[in-house]
């Protein structure tokens, strides 16, 4: 029996059809490569997914540093949310800065019996009356959704009574099948009421925006370092260490740069279509993928001294970490690591493992879409021309979006050539035969897998490393770095080698032992005296 049949064998007969479809043994299976994802979990199964609330509040929202944030719901939920995702921000001359601050309406039985609007009114007052804000958000969570508060109605009550920006968020958690729903109500809102609002001067003719980069354990910072060295003047970074006012001018810039597209893709897609502003798939994990990212944004905007400069930045940077890189490779080539988080990481850390000559034998993704595993076109849009006669509709697989191209066929096919219309590729065809794709992994499934592939990492996120460290295998946490990080661009892959080799020669979980193992806990007599 293959790998994929021994852990779903032991599931009943209904689970076993269920889960068969999320996983994929690559390049050998009937159903070429085809994975089911974006799904509903089955009760009662112990996933590791999060709820809409998290994706709207904790990961798109919560890292714009001057947005008071409001939850609007019991304190548990706040708390969940406080300070664990480790998004960085600076502090800087004239901006607020409330990442540190958890505010929460603390909702108790009596409001739900009655309502919570006026709980949610006197939070904001105080609120105003504490920080003076300029823009408040209010991010509902289940109860608000399951009562009817109506928080839209508050929130342009605010806005009138002090003055100030408030925008609401419907992002109860039970909406939608994982935190992907929270992603796409938080983005709407941002379309909508900030993102055209700005009118600061730029002034380079390369000015992006970086999209899906929440500078977790300042992640943003190294790209945005490196970037600068090239010349590139960075409008905004979605949301990482972000200000509502940078998030105001993304429209001013020349083209959006996609790092994480699961989170993000609706702002970039949004923001083409109304300003026409292109966006490019990228990745500043990992040496390599750093380096033809640069290339790929050099060649975009086609400037003899803009591309000349990448060469040099990319010379002299790769020069600063050869040494350590060669000497962590040097320690870590032929291990092997499984990967599972919540959406493109799963896939981009599979590069910076690459340059470390580690393989990486299981990957999956929380909630994922289609897309990301199995890979799309994304066809750039172009604006069309002053007779715009070439206009086309087309849809492409998987995961059947319309893409708007207005060009004829000849310059499609020119830009399929130059590679410029494979921007976004999902992670299997970075997948070795022999390899295993898991789509909502959960608790049992882990162990089950971790018993049979004996990789020598698990990268994980907080709820599941448990189950690799009580298995005696080392776990590295990819959602929050643990305490480290940067891990992107070049300085952060050093980092990145350096904890994962301090890691794997340090190999203390195999040395745990569960002491039921050794003596049996369970002592008693039977009858007798
Ligand atoms: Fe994008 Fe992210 Fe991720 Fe994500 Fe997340 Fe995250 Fe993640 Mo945790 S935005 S999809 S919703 S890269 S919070 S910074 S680590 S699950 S893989
Ligand atoms: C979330 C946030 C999370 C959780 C991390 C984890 C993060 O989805 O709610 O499970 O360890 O990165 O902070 O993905």
């Amino acid at each position: 029996m293959s790998v994929l049949e021994n852990v779903l064998d032991q599931y009943s007969s209904r689970v076993y059809k269920n889960r068969k479809e999320h996983m994929v043994d690559v390049n050998n299976n009937e159903n070429n490569n085809q994975i089911a994802a974006n799904v509903r979990t089955i009760p009662g199964i112990i996933t590791q997914r999060g709820c809409c609330y998290a994706g709207c509040k904790g990961v798109v929202l919560g890292p714009i540093k001057d947005a008071l944030q409001i939850v609007h719901g019991p304190i548990g939920c706040s708390y969940y949310a406080w300070g664990t995702r480790r998004h960085k921000g600076k502090t800087e001359e004239g901006v607020d800065n409330y990442l540190q601050y958890s505010f929460s309406t603390d909702m108790q039985e009596p409001d739900i019996v009655f309502g919570g609007e006026k709980k949610l009114k006197k939070a904001i007052a105080e609120a105003v009356d504490l920080f003076h804000p300029s823009t408040i958000f209010i991010c509902s969570t289940c109860p608000v959704g399951l009562i009817g508060d109506d928080i839209h109605a508050v929130a342009k009550a605010a806005e009138k009574e002090y003055g100030i920006k408030c925008i609401a968020y419907s992002c109860e958690g039970y909406k939608g099948v994982s935190q992907s729903a929270g992603h796409h109500i938080a983005n709407n809102q941002i379309m909508r009421y900030v993102i055209g609002e700005g009118d600061r001067e730029i002034k380079s003719k390369f000015a992006v925006n970086i999209l899906g980069e929440y500078n977790i354990g300042g992640d943003g910072w190294e790209t945005e370092r490196i970037l600068k060295r090239i010349g590139y003047e960075v409008v905004s970074t979605f949301t990482g260490d972000s200000s509502i006012e940078d998030l105001k001018n993304a429209h001013k810039a020349n083209l959006s740069l996609v790092q994480c597209h699961r989170s993000i893709n609706y702002i970039a897609e949004m923001i083409e279509e109304r300003y026409g502003i292109p966006w490019m798939k990228v990745n500043f994990i990992g040496v390599q993928g750093t380096i033809e990212t640069l290339r790929n944004i050099a060649k975009y905007f086609n400037d003899e001294e803009l591309t000349a400069k990448t060469e040099v930045v990319i010379a002299d940077e790769i020069g600063l970490i050869a040494d350590d890189m060669a000497y962590y490779k040097s320690k870590l080539k032929g291990k092997t690591a499984a990967i599972y988080v919540g959406g493109s990481r799963a896939h981009h850390y599979q590069f910076l493992l690459h340059d470390l000559g580690v393989s990486t034998i299981l990957a999956g993704y929380e909630f994922g879409h289609r897309d990301e595993y199995e890979g799309r076109e994304v066809l750039p849009f172009i604006k069309p021309d002053a007779d715009s006669k070439n206009i086309e509709s087309i849809t492409v697989e998987p995961d059947k979006e319309k893409y708007h191209l207005y060009l004829p066929e000849e310059e499609i096919n020119k830009l399929k050539e130059e590679k410029l219309i494979d921007y976004y590729g999902g992670m299997i065809k970075d997948m070795a035969n022999g390899t295993y794709m898991v789509d909502d992994l959960n608790h049992f499934e882990t162990e089950e897998f971790l018993k049979r592939l004996k990789p020598d990492i698990f990268f994980s996120g907080i709820k599941d490393k448990f189950v690799a460290q009580k298995s005696g295998i080392l776990s590295r946490q990819l959602h929050s770095y643990d305490y480290s990080g940067p891990y992107s661009g070049f300085r952060g892959a050093v980092n990145f080698a350096r904890d994962v080799t301090m890691g794997i020669y340090t190999p203390a979980w195999s040395f745990v032992k569960a002491p039921w193992k050794n003596t049996p806990v369970l002592e008693g007599t039977l009858g007798g005296e």
